[in-house]
């Protein structure tokens, strides 16, 4: 089929209804399509949670021409410099030690991709991971070697422990329990994909990890296949919420080989949750949420928990959509 005409006639109902024949299609694309030159659906970046300055600055990028990477890298950088969110970046609540430690990754149209792990005192987690990309010839760096190797690119070196995460800290050591809440200590790991102008995909994970956490201890986030995953011929896909269990069942590839099989973004994010309660007795103890869009242009979003949103700025407007979940209260 010819996936131009398909996308003139059919449009996002049409690749919903026919995932399958879409799917298929991108194996005979023609040479134009592989280049990138079609705008099939127009520029558009969704993110995990509610995250509008995050959208808007990755949209800006967008509408200014900007690479789907650059959207992703300077949108998710909003929320690693936010206080506010205690969850990514600076203001991150810290390790069990009180030692905030930072994942991140990001992916681009080339499936080039790059990512830091317990990466501390350097508050754009995701620019040390898109330099790991880009000037090293390796995919990750953990701990003082992420933190030397961002020195070197000329990063900023800060406290990232703010008041506030520090006092919630100290009242968290009086138990020492740990014991994630749903949809209020998991939220606010911002993971971020976009379409460009040339119809090219990209994504970006950023988060300060599960508060409380042992020290050492590495989620999801940056781990490509399990927290983001993105392949420019189908689409991407990232998560948030407890990430060991999205670590389990590499949860974003999963979702992006689901969709390469056919299935639409919403239908993929759904068996992405299903694998996870299939294979977790209590899952109802913990959230996960994906979010994923396809080449077409078409999103979906699913979670365990009612309460996961995710932002999306499109030619169609700038909305919180609240995620569909496995669970109804
Ligand atoms: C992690 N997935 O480290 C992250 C946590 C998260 O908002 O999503 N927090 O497991």
């Amino acid at each position: 089929m010819d996936r131009r005409k398909f996308i003139k006639n059919g449009g996002l109902g049409g690749a919903a209804l026919m995932g399958g024949a879409w799917a298929a299609s991108c194996a005979d694309k023609t040479s134009e399509e592989k280049a990138g030159n079609i705008t099939p659906t127009g520029s558009l970046v969704i993110a995990t949670w509610n995250v509008p300055n995050a959208t808007a600055k990755a949209y800006e990028v967008l509408k200014g021409k900007g690479s789907a990477l650059d959207a992703v890298e300077q949108g998710v950088m909003m929320e690693e410099a936010d206080v506010n969110n205690q969850s990514v970046g600076k203001g991150g609540r810290p390790d069990r030690d009180g030692n905030v430690t930072l994942d991140a990754c990001i992916m681009d149209k080339d499936s080039r991709c790059g990512a830091v792990v317990y990466l501390q005192n350097i508050v754009h987690a995701v620019s040390v991971a898109r330099k790991v990309m880009e000037d090293t010839p390796h995919v990750m760096l953990a701990g003082e070697g992420a933190r030397k190797f961002a020195l070197e690119k000329g990063f900023p070196e800060e406290d990232l422990l703010t008041d506030k995460s520090r006092q919630e800290w100290l009242e968290w050591k009086k138990t020492s329990k740990y014991d994630p809440v749903i949809n209020i200590e998991n939220h606010d790991t911002i993971g971020m994909l976009a379409i460009d102008s040339n119809g090219d995909i990209a994504g970006a994970c950023t988060t300060s990890g599960m508060a409380y956490k042992m020290a050492g201890r590495v989620g999801d986030s940056p781990i490509i296949g399990a927290g983001l995953f993105v392949d420019n011929e189908i689409g991407g896909a990232t998560a948030t919420g407890m990430g060991e269990e999205v670590v389990r069942t590499v949860g974003s590839f999963l979702i992006v080989e689901l969709m390469r099989q056919g299935k639409s973004p919403q239908e993929a994010c759904e068996e992405g949750v299903r694998r996870i309660i299939a294979k977790k007795e209590n899952f109802r103890d913990i959230q996960i949420g994906f979010i994923a869009v396809n080449k077409a242009g078409e999103t979906g979003a699913y979670c365990i928990h009612p309460g996961f949103s995710y932002r999306k700025y499109s030619e169609a407007g700038h909305e919180d959509i609240p995620a569909p979940s496995y669970l109804q209260s």
